[in-house]
């Protein structure tokens, strides 16, 4: 690409080099980021801020941030940061390995929450003031206004909340994303909210483009980086084996008519088995499909070049480097059926419940009474965090979770006792999955629960195991609306923390 992108004259006076712009953040700032997995997010002043920030401690001078993103960034920015020990506390969703040390070692903070409370949190005050936004765009027409790149995520609340806004754009994002988003200026806190007025997936309901006061801005930075984004591994046997089963269950649902023939809007999880699902579709009988979800990876543009899916509604793209180029190459012609929109709108309690998403997210764990953990390894270590796994699952039409029955080569049973973290509690977990089959829990109660995940979800190596735990639990415990024995409920996890071995 060539020619500049920056529109408005007035700003040429701020454009500069990324060290030039990260030397205008002081040691202690607040600074919202944009990116979501892996897209849109800055790339050369974060880079910029890490070398700064470690000479600075060299130096023996203390420089922390507090860092708030969309969602999991790239290595120039979460885990250059957390390299040169540059963030004290960071905010919400984090998938990056030197970070996630970091929060595991407790010399982070970090917190977790869902992603469609971040915006409407930092304008209710919790989160405290805002000073710095450093967002990437893909340019800035005449007038001023800043065309989104290839994320949206909290980018409209960053830019309005903060103090001073620095502007990354990225030559590398395709001119062609122009017009792609939709952004929502309605939003308010109570009293004054008002109901969001979108009843289809593919509906615009806002602007193509982020508002920016541009006394406001500080530095504009030019760049030509490409997002990174990693592989998705090819579908493993496990991961067809769920997507079959689940393909079953929507045939199943549409027969007895609880389904329409066209589905429901699809939201897809992070992961390989979301990735594995959206392609299993490709070759299943259902057409006319939507999808109403939070990131668009590979599976999901499959589907779509497939002609079974119509239009698509996002806040972010993660696809991979060959489905990147492949979209890159098609931009024009994808943008008349994507829409990328804030994660406050994309991941919406309101919008998930009135379309009636099928819900359909990766999990570390569940019990035999249908908890499901999506964040913590052995009830402490934390892997990514909620995203915006819950925001869906307790909103959608049908809420479901998946994951092969065992992890770490058989040493783990994800199908336990009782999960020592809980992200979704049991009403909100309709559907689990394992390779083994599939456990509708719809209208069942807690014992009964139990004897169907254990039958159809768990592994035959655990399986003995589980039923002998139920069968004492159902004579020894407290209580018998959800039976459990307190003395043993985590005894696999602690075996596991003690010899690597859930079996012992
Ligand atoms: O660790 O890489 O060290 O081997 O956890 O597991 O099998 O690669 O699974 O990529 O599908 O991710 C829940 C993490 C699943 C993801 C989770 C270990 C396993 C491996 C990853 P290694 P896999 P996936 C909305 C949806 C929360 C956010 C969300 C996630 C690693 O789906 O982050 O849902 N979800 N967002 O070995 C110990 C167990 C384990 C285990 C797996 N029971 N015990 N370790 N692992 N199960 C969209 C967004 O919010 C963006």
């Amino acid at each position: 690409m060539s020619g500049s992108r920056i529109g408005l004259e007035s700003l040429a006076a701020r454009i500069m080099p990324a060290e030039a712009a990260a030397a205008l953040i002081a040691p202690g700032e607040t600074v919202g980021m944009s990116g979501f997995t892996g897209s849109g997010y800055p790339k050369a002043v974060p880079m910029a801020l890490a070398s700064r920030i470690e000479a600075e401690h060299a130096a023996g001078n203390p420089f922390r941030l507090r860092v708030w993103t969309g969602a999991s960034t790239g290595p120039e920015l979460d885990g250059a940061l957390a390299k040169a020990d540059g963030i004290e506390f960071r905010l919400p969703y984090n998938s990056d390995p030197i970070a996630r040390d970091k929060i595991n070692r407790g010399e982070m903070d970090y917190f977790d929450m869902h992603l469609s409370q971040v915006a409407p949190m930092a304008w209710q005050g919790f989160l405290g003031p805002l000073d710095t936004a450093i967002i990437e765009v893909s340019g800035i027409r005449p007038d001023g206004a800043l065309i989104p790149s290839s994320s949206v995520g909290n980018n409209k609340t960053w830019i309005d909340r903060a103090s001073k806004v620095i502007l990354e754009v990225n030559r590398w994002q395709n001119p062609a994303l122009e017009g792609m988003h939709d952004i929502y200026y309605g939003t308010a806190l109570p009293p004054n909210r008002v109901p969001i007025p979108l009843v289809r997936p593919d509906q615009r309901i806002g602007e193509a483009y982020f508002r920016c006061d541009p006394s406001k801005i500080v530095a504009v930075v030019e760049t030509d980086s490409p997002d990174r984004n990693l592989p998705f591994d090819a579908p493993g046997e496990d991961h067809r084996a769920i997507a079959g089963h689940l393909l079953e269950f929507f045939r199943h649902e549409v027969a007895r008519g609880r389904l329409p023939a066209s589905l429901l809007p699809l939201q897809s999880g992070v992961g390989n088995i979301a990735n594995a699902v959206m392609s299993g579709l490709v070759h299943g009988p259902f057409d006319n499909l939507t999808a109403f979800t939070e990131v668009l990876q590979d599976g999901m543009l499959e589907l779509m070049e497939s002609g079974k899916l119509l239009t698509a509604s996002a806040t972010a793209f993660s696809l991979s480097p060959e489905a990147a180029a492949a979209l890159n190459a098609d931009m024009v012609r994808f943008r008349e059926r994507l829409v990328l929109r804030p994660q406050e709108i994309s991941n919406h309690p309101e919008l998930i419940r009135r379309l009636g998403c099928i819900a359909m997210n990766g999990m570390i764990e569940a019990d035999i009474h249908g908890a499901v953990n999506s964040t913590h390894l052995m009830g402490s270590r934390i892997q990514n965090g909620i995203g915006g796994s819950g925001d869906f699952a307790r909103n959608a039409y049908v809420s479901i979770f998946m994951a092969p029955s065992t992890a770490k080569g058989g040493k783990i049973s994800t199908i336990v006792p009782k999960a020592p973290h809980v992200d979704h509690i049991n009403q909100d977990v309709q559907i689990l999955v394992t390779e083994q089959g599939l456990a509708d829990l719809r209208g069942l109660s807690p014992r009964q629960r139990a004897e169907v995940i254990i039958e159809n979800c768990s592994h035959p190596d655990y399986r003995p195991a589980l039923k002998d735990y139920l069968a004492r639990a159902r004579r020894d415990s407290y209580g018998q609306q959800s039976p459990t024995l307190l003395d043993e409920a985590f005894a696999w996890h602690q075996r596991f923390v003690e010899t690597g071995d859930m079996r012992g």
